[in-house]
C-alpha cells in the first residue's frame, strides 16, 4: 500500500477536523463560563444567558465536533482500506456534505448567539426556538446523509471490483456506523420538518409535544452510538496496531458493530421512563432492548482485553495483570484511547443505572445524568478521537508527530482525566443527592439541600477550567502538528489474529441486517406512535428567555 496519503482525499478530511477543533474550543470556552457561573463564581457580561451559553455548548460539543470529525475520520479510513484514494463522486459528495454542514453550523450558531434559539441541544417542544434554528439543524442532517452517500458509493464500487472479497474491517465499520445513522436521523428530520418548522414559523398554532420528544430520543439514542462505534474503530482496529499487536477477531468485531445497528435505534424509551404518557409495557420493552444494546459493548470490553493480554504474553508478560506493563504508555496515540477505554468502563456502568426503571427515578434530570454523560462522549469518545487526531493530522498532511508533540499530547490527556475526574465526579455524587441538571446559579431560597450541592459545584468548576487548560494544550498540539517537519507518519491498521477468512459472508447481506433493524423498530414504536398521534394533545409554544 502506497505510505502517503492522497493529497486531495487529505484535504477533505483536514477540512472536517479542524472544523471539528474549532467548534471544540468555542464549546470548551462556554462549558467553562458555564461551569463558573452555575457555581457562583462568575456573572455573565453583556446580558449573556446561562442558557445561551449551554445551547451553545451542548451543540457545538455534541452535535457539530462529533459529526464533522466523525465524517472526516471515515473518510479517511475509507480512502485508505478501499482503493488508496477516493473517487471522484465520494469525493465531491464529501465536500457537498461538508459545505451544507458547515452551513448549517454557521446559522445554527448565528442564531443561538443572537438568543433566539435557547433551547438547548435537545430542543424539547414546547421550548419555541426561530424557524432558522430549526432549518440549521435540517442543513446539518442532510449534509451528513450526503457525506453518507459519499461512504457507501465508495464502499460499492470496492466490492463491484473486489466480488467475493471479505471488505476490509474499518471499512465495513464505518458503512455501519452511515448506516446507523442514517437510519436513526428519519427520527430527527422527521419532528424538525413535519412539526419544529411548520409550527415555528406560525403555520400551525400547535404541537404534539410527547411525539416529538419520542420521534427526538429515536434520533437521541442511537446518535450516542453514533459518537461511539467511530472510537470503537480506533480501539478494534487503529490500537491492536499501535502496541504492536494484532487484532483478536474479525468476526466477532463485526458481529458487535451489526449488534450495534440492530440494537441501538429501538430504545428511546430510556431516556423517557418518568415520562407520562407511554404505556409501561412500551417502556418495558425498550428497556430489554437496552439491555441487549449493551452486549455488543460487552464483546468489545472481552475483545480488548484479549488483544491486550495476547500481546503482552507474545512479549513474555506473566501474571494476571502483566500485560500491563508491555503496553506503550508513553505514546499518545495508544494512551489517549486507552484513557477513554479505562473511563468507559465506570461510565458504561453509570448507563446501566440510568436504564434500569426503578433507579432511573432516582437519577433523572438529575446532574448524575450530566455525569454519565460527561464521562462516555466526553471523555471515553472525545480522548479517543483527540489520540485519533494525533496521528490522523500528520498524516493526511504528510508530517510528522514528534517527540515533543506527542509529550504535549500526553499531558493533554492528563489534564483531561484530571478535569474531568473533578467535574464528572462531582456531577454524579451531587446528582445522587438530587441536584438538578440544566439550572443556572441559584440557592433555592437557601434551602438546606442547596447548600449540600454548593461545594461540589464549585469542584465541578474547578474541572471546567482544568479542562479548558486541556483544550488550550490540544490546541497548542494541533497547531505544532499543522507547523511540523515533513514526513511520512503511517496509517495505523491492525491486522487480525483469526484469519479473516472465517468471517461469515452473512455479515455484509445489508438487505438482510436493514430488514432486521426495521422490523425491531416497527415492534417497538409502532403502537406508542401510533397513539401518540391519534391521542396527543398539542402545545402552543414557550420562550422562557
Ligand atoms: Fe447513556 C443518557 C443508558 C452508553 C451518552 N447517555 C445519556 C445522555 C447522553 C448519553 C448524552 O437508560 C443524556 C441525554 C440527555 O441530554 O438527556 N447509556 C446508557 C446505557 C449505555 C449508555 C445502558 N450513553 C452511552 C454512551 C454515550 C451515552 C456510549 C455516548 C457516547 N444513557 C442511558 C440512559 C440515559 C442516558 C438510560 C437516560 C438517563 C435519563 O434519565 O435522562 C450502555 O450502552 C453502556 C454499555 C457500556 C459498557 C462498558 C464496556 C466497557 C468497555 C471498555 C473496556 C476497557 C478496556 C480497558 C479493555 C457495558 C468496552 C481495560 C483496562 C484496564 C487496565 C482495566
Ligand atoms: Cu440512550
Amino acid at each position: 500500500m502506497n505510505p502517503t496519503f492522497d493529497r486531495k482525499d487529505g484535504r477533505l478530511v483536514l477540512a472536517h477536523l479542524l472544523f471539528a477543533y474549532v467548534a471544540l474550543l468555542l464549546g470548551g470556552v462556554c462549558g467553562m463560563l458555564q461551569s463558573m457561573v452555575k457555581s457562583g463564581s462568575i456573572t455573565l457580561p453583556a446580558n449573556i444567558g446561562y442558557y445561551e451559553l449551554l445551547t451553545a455548548h451542548g451543540v457545538l460539543m455534541a452535535l457539530v465536533f462529533t459529526t464533522f470529525f466523525i465524517i472526516g475520520f471515515l473518510y479517511s479510513g475509507i480512502s485508505r482500506t478501499l482503493g488508496g484514494s477516493l473517487t471522484g463522486v465520494s469525493r465531491s459528495l464529501g465536500w457537498i456534505g461538508f459545505t451544507l454542514m458547515a452551513a448549517g453550523t454557521v446559522l445554527g450558531v448565528i442564531m443561538i448567539l443572537l438568543n433566539k434559539a435557547t433551547v438547548l441541544y435537545t430542543f424539547y417542544a414546547p421550548l419555541k426556538a426561530s424557524p432558522w434554528f430549526y432549518i440549521a439543524l435540517v442543513l446539518l442532517v442532510v449534509g451528513s446523509w450526503l457525506s453518507g452517500y459519499g461512504i457507501f458509493a465508495q464502499y460499492r464500487t470496492w466490492r463491484k471490483a473486489n466480488t467475493g472479497k471479505l471488505s476490509p474491517l474499518l471499512a465495513f465499520m464505518a458503512v455501519v456506523t452511515m448506516l446507523l445513522w442514517q437510519i436513526a436521523t428519519l427520527g430527527v428530520a422527521a419532528t424538525v420538518l413535519l412539526q419544529f418548522i411548520p409550527w415555528s414559523f406560525g403555520w400551525v398554532e400547535t404541537i404534539n409535544v410527547l411525539l416529538s420528544r419520542t420521534l427526538f430520543w429515536y434520533f437521541g439514542h442511537p446518535l450516542v452510538y453514533f459518537w461511539l462505534m467511530p472510537a470503537y474503530m480506533c480501539w478494534y482496529v487503529i490500537v491492536p496496531k499501535i502496541i504492536g499487536g494484532k487484532i483478536y477477531s474479525d468476526a466477532l468485531a463485526r458481529l458487535a458493530f451489526i449488534l450495534l445497528l440492530l440494537f441501538s435505534i429501538p430504545v428511546g424509551f430510556h431516556h423517557q421512563l418518568m415520562e407520562p404518557g407511554i404505556a409501561p409495557f412500551w417502556k418495558f420493552l425498550q428497556v430489554v432492548l437496552t439491555f441487549m444494546v449493551i452486549v455488543p459493548s460487552l464483546i468489545t470490553a472481552f475483545s480488548l482485553f484479549a488483544t491486550f493480554e495476547l500481546n503482552g504474553r507474545a512479549r513474555g508478560a506473566t501474571g494476571l495483570f502483566g500485560w500491563l506493563k508491555k503496553l506503550p504508555w508513553k505514546d499518545v496515540r495508544f494512551f489517549a484511547p486507552f484513557m477513554g477505554m479505562l473511563v468507559f468502563i465506570p461510565a458504561g456502568a453509570g448507563g446501566i443505572i440510568n436504564a434500569s426503571n426503578q433507579m432511573n427515578a432516582v437519577v433523572h434530570n438529575t446532574l448524575w445524568v450530566t455525569g454519565h454523560f460527561h464521562l462516555t462522549v466526553a471523555t471515553s469518545v472525545a480522548l479517543t478521537f483527540f489520540g485519533i487526531g494525533y496521528w490522523l493530522i500528520p498524516v493526511v498532511t504528510g508530517r510528522r508527530l514528534t517527540k515533543r508533540l506527542n509529550n504535549l499530547g500526553i499531558i493533554q490527556v492528563v489534564t483531561w482525566c484530571i478535569g474531568m475526574l473533578f467535574m464528572s465526579g462531582s456531577m454524579h455524587i451531587t446528582g445522587l443527592f438530587g441536584d438538578p441538571r440544566r439550572t443556572d446559579y441559584t440557592t433555592y431560597n437557601d434551602s438546606p439541600e442547596s447548600i449540600l450541592w454548593m461545594p461540589y459545584h464549585v469542584a465541578m468548576a474547578v474541572g471546567g477550567i482544568i479542562l479548558f487548560i486541556s483544550l488550550i494544550v490540544l490546541l497548542a498540539a494541533v497547531v505544532g502538528l499543522l507547523l511540523a517537519p515533513r514526513g511520512v507518519e503511517e496509517y495505523p491498521i491492525g491486522e487480525v489474529i483469526d484469519t479473516a477468512e472465517k468471517t461469515p459472508k452473512l455479515f455484509e447481506r445489508w438487505g438482510l441486517w436493514i430488514g432486521v433493524s426495521a422490523a425491531l423498530i416497527l415492534i417497538a414504536y409502532t403502537i406508542p406512535l401510533a397513539d401518540m398521534i391519534t391521542g396527543g394533545t398539542g402545545s402552543p409554544g414557550y420562550k422562557f428567555w
